[in-house]
């Protein structure tokens, strides 16, 4: 089973869709082994977007991903870095498919509600900036492999 990294940006806290967005992954049949609230600090920000590190985008970025609490969590299902990302959309959501959790309820490119994981190992990278490993659950789900 592959694990993947996502979280929940400031804005869909103040708008109500904390539910609706784990609801849809877990409907997608991801089983969610850790899940927390909590603010980014400043350098935890840096240290996840440093690829980004000295584009137009990064400050009023970093700005907004520290502006309010935010939810992360480790999702765990088969191929699930890619299944995750298409379930999310593309990151203009302008340009995601409606289906998409982006497509669904995105309206702006910066306040693009979810931030998910583009690799396996980008997912290891930001659990571990997130999640101690006492964090993590390790059990199984009634239903698993039977979807
Ligand atoms: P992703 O979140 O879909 O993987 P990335 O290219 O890794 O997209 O960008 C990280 C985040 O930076 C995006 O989710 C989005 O919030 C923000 N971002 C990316 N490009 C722009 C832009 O052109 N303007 C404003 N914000 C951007």
């Amino acid at each position: 089973m592959e694990r993947t990294f996502a979280y929940l940006k400031p804005n869909s806290i103040q708008r109500g869709l904390v539910g609706e967005i784990i609801r849809r992954i877990e409907e997608k049949g991801f089983k969610i082994v850790a899940l927390k609230m909590l603010r980014i600090s400043e350098s935890r920000a840096r240290e996840l977007y440093r690829e980004h590190a000295g584009k137009e985008f990064y400050e009023p970025l970093l700005a907004f991903v520290q502006s309010g609490p935010v939810v992360a969590m480790i999702l765990e299902g088969e191929d699930a870095v890619k299944r995750l990302r298409v379930l999310v959309g593309k990151t203009d959501p302008t340009e995601a498919y409606p289906g998409s959790i982006r497509g669904s309820f995105g309206v702006s490119v910066r306040k693009n509600l979810i931030h998910a994981s583009d690799s396996v190992e980008s997912a290891e990278r930001e659990a571990r900036i997130f999640f101690d490993e006492s964090e993590i659950n390790d059990y199984s789900l009634v239903i698993e492999g039977q979807l």
